[in-house]
């Protein structure tokens, strides 16, 4: 692969590449619409990464190619990068150029191809993936010396102000910090960090991602629109986030909201409420009891946050009633992908089950695997 990227690499830039480096995509276990809230959330990368090979310019020119697209080169100078100037894939490794400089970086030039296996627009975090692995590449080409939380928050900062999506720091968090193995308990207000030992297969279960093929797009105005009503409510409760808001004061703070806040803030309240039920049990080997703890934060964002559409419903429905322990819609919503926790026996019969539940309801193909957790970003060569 290595080699490949290599030769696909000079043939379109017209030298060898100095490195390649890779960052991974992800699921989160729990933990969900709570980033922007300084929340706790509990994501791990997937085995699927985005790939950047990469080497210096000295002319002060930015150079993309995808291996995945028509071949077109985006060339633009450094110094041109500005919000709004980039439209289309390339705009997610122009941002970290754009944020990186913004910092205070001293960033030249570079070549970049980007080779990707994780499933875009499933809510897997696949821009997370591209940013952080253009991030690492120019923290390595450059000598920058930033650390790992460091370079997501570049990565968070670049989807931000220069692609224009108000996102939390949990996806790239996940994408730069995670480890093989562990899931990343990360509270998103302090950066705290604490990597939990997951080991499903040793407990007997299986991680079943189903990718409803339901396309996600944060940057449709729906998620910021979520993202605004949670920091008014908080607001309007005297607070600096929801984060702040303990369990035993909710009834009492729902009443003092308008209608259409209150489930919100219920969401985020319970949601924070069950990361820590999930920790409880991973911490004490109750591995099973993790499945009505996903499959209540489902019904709380189907219900109360609105996020699910009736492909993810289904999904979950689904999974449930052919044996799924438990399972939940992942990352933003309005479609994606739903994880299931499946004894290992199960998983062929759950997973078949939601892809025939599908073809009754008239849906499009899902497509399902599974998923251990696995390693942030990193060099490859
Ligand atoms: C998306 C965002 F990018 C994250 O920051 C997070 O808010 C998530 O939706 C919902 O938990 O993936």
């Amino acid at each position: 692969m290595i080699d490949r990227a290599a030769t696909d690499f000079e043939a379109v830039h017209g030298a060898r590449p100095s490195g390649v480096w890779a960052a991974p995509g992800r699921v989160n276990l729990i933990g969900e619409h709570t980033d922007y809230n300084d929340g706790f959330v509990l994501p791990i990368a997937l085995p699927h990464t985005t790939r950047v090979t990469a080497r210096r310019r000295t002319d002060g020119r930015v150079r993309f190619h995808s291996t995945r697209g028509d071949g077109t080169v985006t060339d633009l100078a450094l110094d041109g990068l500005a919000p709004g100037v980039v439209t289309s894939w390339a705009a997610y490794p122009a941002g970290v150029f754009w944020a990186l400089a913004e910092a205070g970086h001293a960033i030249g030039g570079a070549d970049l191809s980007v080779d990707s296996d994780v499933p875009a627009g499933a809510g897997l975090s696949s821009s997370a993936a591209l940013e952080c692995a253009t991030a690492a590449a120019l923290n390595d080409l450059y000598g920058l010396g930033l650390s790992a939380p460091d370079l997501a928050l570049v990565a968070q900062r670049a989807e931000n102000a220069f692609v224009g999506v108000p996102c939390g720091v949990m996806d790239q968090m996940a994408s730069a910090c995670c480890t093989d193995g562990a899931a990343l308990l990360l509270d998103t207000r302090t950066l705290e960090r604490r990597h939990i030992p997951l080991d499903l297969e040793a407990a007997g279960f299986r991680l079943l991602v189903i990718d409803t093929r339901v396309k996600h797009d944060l940057g449709d105005g729906a998620y910021a629109a979520l993202r605004a009503g949670c920091e008014r409510a908080a607001d309007l409760l005297g607070l600096a986030a929801l984060r702040d808001l303990p369990a035993a004061g909710l009834t009492a703070a729902l009443e003092r909201l308008p209608g259409e806040l209150a489930p919100l803030v219920r969401h985020v309240v319970t949601e924070n409420r069950r990361v820590a039920e999930v920790i409880e049990h991973l911490d004490g080997g109750r591995t099973a009891a993790l499945g009505p703890v996903l499959t209540a934060g489902h019904a709380s964002l189907r219900d109360d946050f609105r996020v699910s559409c009736p492909e993810t419903d289904l999904a979950v429905e689904a999974a449930v009633a052919a044996g799924a322990l438990g399972a939940r819609m992942t990352g933003g919503g309005f479609g994606g992908s739903v994880i299931a926790l499946v004894a290992a026996a199960d998983v062929a019969a759950v997973a078949d089950a939601v892809r025939s539940a599908f073809g009754s309801a008239g849906f499009a193909a899902p497509v399902a695997f599974t998923a251990v957790p696995s390693a942030g970003a990193r060099r490859l060569a």
